[in-house]
């Protein structure tokens, strides 16, 4: 098994060499900057779950399936800011009309 510790004097001064009298002030700062990871690790792991699940919540798709006549459809898509946008993708063809394939009313 190998002992970390030093084995012979001149290891041993190497050692003592390598750790000066600072090492609680450089300990210090280690430790504050791993805390200071481990604290923005927590949090991003708390947050981003937090985050995905509101937006998944948020944001459900919906297609033209969801709608039962062309109107219905119509007003949800401008709701949504189209025409200019189309985050359900209810226009494809972008000319403006949601579903056109429903029936009017
Ligand atoms: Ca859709
Ligand atoms: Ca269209």
């Amino acid at each position: 098994m190998h002992d970390p510790r030093p084995q012979t004097p001149t290891a041993m001064k190497e050692a003592a060499v390598s750790h000066p009298v600072m090492p609680t002030a450089l300990s210090v700062v280690r430790s504050r900057r791993a805390l200071l990871r481990l604290a923005l690790v927590a949090t991003t792991a708390a947050v981003v779950p937090v985050a995905l699940t509101d937006n998944a919540a948020a944001f459900r798709d919906r297609d033209c399936s969801d709608f039962r006549t062309q109107r219905q459809a119509q007003r949800f898509f401008k709701k949504q800011g189209g025409p200019r946008e189309d985050p359900h993708n209810l226009d494809s063809d972008n000319d403006g009309k949601a579903c056109e394939h429903l029936p009017r009313r």
